[in-house]
């Protein structure tokens, strides 16, 4: 497959939030397409505070309308064990992240490639209740009149949720609050109603593992209130999509179907892999799946370097896709390594020809 691949965006791009902090990673950035035909990105910058000791400080939103913080102290005694991305588990039995995000703009040419603004405020931060320790991983949708943004909140008391923020402009955000809760990530709102309903896919996860992570589909009368849910993907035994997989942009609406570019995981030797793939979704029953890449061959793997090393090595994480001018191809915005951002280019015929049909 052909991909025009552009390392966009790097930690050293930006300014970190204070100067005793630090930016660990510049990633999984929300697109849309504006009416003069730039392209808005909304990147996840993800940031750390050296702690005392050899421990970690972790800053808690403590202002509606500043980015202000208490600071959380957890000394080395009280750490058990890290996970995979550096989160601490602690020995009253809870988990604090190494690292706060926040959302910073940046405004692409019409091309989708060239920088032409970049903006070291943050636009859209945690709040208390909504995002303590951060929001993540914005993806934003066009439905009706309104942008939709769903994003990671971790919270104090809710955990690591999807919460949604609604506009008219892309400048004043309404939050809406949690719509997805904990845990549950991944989750993507369609850009129209279907058979009347708003439809959003998203990835609940639990303790208690009859099955692995997996897609489903929700509906809703009123972006609020969301139900029908039922798994509609899952990983697949011997695929590049064993362990989990999550959605990745919000689908696109093609004369084939929807076109869903989702993540899947597998660790191989060790070694964890975050593949990207596609789905094709029946545009009237959106849980009738009508292709998929197939079980041996991801879309896209992580070959370049900047994808191989970083924070997290051997990941792409696509979170935003918009249509190229052209018509014929599509380019999607991805987080490489948990550090960086690209931009892709790809042909939606040779993404068609590569699926598998049912
Ligand atoms: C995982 C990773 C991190 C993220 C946390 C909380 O550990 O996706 O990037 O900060 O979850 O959402």
């Amino acid at each position: 497959m052909k991909i025009i691949d552009k390392l966009l965006l790097k930690p050293t791009d930006f300014k970190p939030s204070f100067i005793d902090w630090e930016i660990k990673g510049i990633l999984n950035p929300g697109a849309i397409r504006l009416a003069d035909k730039r392209v808005l990105l909304y990147v996840r910058v993800a940031e750390s505070v050296q702690g005392k000791k050899g421990g970690m400080t972790c800053p808690i939103m403590s202002s509606e309308k500043e980015y202000k913080f208490d600071y959380e102290e957890i000394s080395k005694e009280d750490i058990v064990r890290m996970g995979r991305w550096g989160e601490m588990y602690l020995k009253d039995g809870l988990c604090r992240l190494p690292t706060i995000s926040h959302f910073k703009k940046v405004i692409l040419a019409k091309n989708g490639f060239n920088i032409e603004r970049l903006n070291d405020k943050p636009v859209f931060t945690g709040v208390p209740g909504d995002g303590d320790y951060g929001v993540e991983d914005a993806r934003i949708v066009k439905n009706g009149g309104n942008y939709l943004m769903t994003y990671v909140s971790v919270s104090y008391n809710d955990g690591v949720s999807t919460s949604l923020a609604v506009s008219k402009d892309l400048v004043k955000w309404e939050r809406k609050g949690i719509i997805f809760r904990e845990q549950n990530k991944d989750a993507v709102i369609f850009p129209e109603k279907i058979m009347g309903k708003y439809v959003a896919l998203h990835r609940p996860e639990g303790s208690f593992e009859f099955s692995r992570p997996s897609i489903w589909i929700s509906y809703s009368p009123d972006l609020i209130y969301w139900g029908r849910e039922r798994s509609i993907v899952q990983p697949r035994t011997n695929g590049w999509d064993h362990d989990r997989i999550g959605a990745g942009a919000p689908p696109i609406k093609t004369k084939n179907g929807w076109l869903e570019i989702y993540h899947g995981v597998i660790k191989k030797n060790d070694i964890t892999y975050y593949n990207v793939g596609a789905l094709l979704l029946d545009l009237k029953n959106p849980e009738k799946i009508l292709a998929r890449s197939p079980l041996n061959k991801p879309l896209i793997s992580p070959t370049k370097t900047y994808e191989k090393t970083g924070y997290m090595n051997n990941v792409i994480f696509p979170t935003g896709a918009i249509m190229d001018l052209n018509g014929k191809d599509i380019i999607l915005y991805c987080g490489g390594a948990d550090s960086v951002i690209s931009a892709k280019k790809l042909s939606i015929a040779d993404i068609f020809k590569s699926l598998e049909y049912y």
